[in-house]
């Protein structure tokens, strides 16, 4: 083979280099779901309250699963330098010593946008096809290895930008919306910088031979279809009106 067209990744069986696998997994930015109908008719200011206060109810589902699949990553990792990294996303939820945590602040966003704090707690308001990828996210975490759960966290690759363009839009298109509320937001930006960039790492070191990175743009795909597919069902709760059942009598 002329030696100069072997270039690292261009045969189908050879591996990408480092670089290029990374730019494979940031490729997939296109299918974040900050592209979804949904989330761009919210950022424009086009949303109707009861369909911030449908996200943010069904959100608080996704919020409250996180710390339970981190705890389900650690518990499959037995490498200690890996858990006094991963440790953090929990107690960022939970809250650590002396601070509320994402959970509460979720809470506090409930509040600002008019729902009182048990009807995020109780779960009433949480759709099928909302609750279904979640646990289909934890499930898959739970059950994988601890190195390709921690692949499915990258779609954080790209939210830094979903939550700096709410609290640019937000104060603007939604006045009415408490701004003790984007207190979440505020905290993801910088704990998502640094979870995103412990999570490419353990990526780019373990999926090593051109299937297994191949396999890990498969697990990233994977992660972005349950954001995706959320929103598909706050979609036709929230802007169609067609809620489960919408069309069945009692
Ligand atoms: O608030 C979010 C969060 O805490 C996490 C953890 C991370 C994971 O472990 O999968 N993903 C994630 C995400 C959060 N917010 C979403 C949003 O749109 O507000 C984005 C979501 C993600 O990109 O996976």
């Amino acid at each position: 083979m002329n030696g100069d067209k072997f270039i690292m990744g261009l045969d189908k069986d050879s591996p990408w280099s480092r670089e290029e696998f990374e730019q494979r997994l940031r490729a997939k930015e296109k299918y974040y779901h900050i592209n979804h109908p949904f989330q761009v008719m919210m950022n424009r200011g086009e949303l109707e309250k009861p369909a911030i206060q449908g996200w943010v109810a069904n959100r608080f589902y996704y919020q409250t699963s996180i710390p339970v699949k981190d705890a389900a990553i650690m518990a499959n990792c037995r490498d200690r330098e890996v858990r006094r990294h991963w440790i953090k996303r929990i107690s960022d939820h939970d809250g650590g010593e002396g601070e509320d945590g994402g959970i509460e602040a979720w809470l506090q966003l409930g509040e600002a946008v008019g729902l009182e704090r048990d009807e995020l707690l109780s779960e009433q308001h949480v759709l099928p096809g909302v609750r279904f990828p979640i646990d289909a996210y934890y499930n898959f975490a739970r059950s994988a290895t601890w190195q390709e759960a921690a692949c499915s966290s990258l779609t954080e690759l790209f939210a830094p930008k979903i939550h700096q363009k709410r609290l640019d839009n937000w104060p603007e298109v939604y006045p009415w919306i408490d701004v003790t509320g984007y207190t979440y937001f505020r905290k993801r930006l910088s704990e998502a910088r640094r979870d995103v960039e412990h999570g490419l790492q353990i990526t780019l070191d373990y999926f090593q031979t051109r299937s297994e990175q191949e396999r890990a743009l498969g697990i990233l795909q994977f992660k972005l279809d349950i954001l995706w597919t959320m929103l598909d069902a706050m979609w036709m709760a929230y802007i169609e009106n067609k809620p489960p059942f919408y069309c069945v009598n009692d």
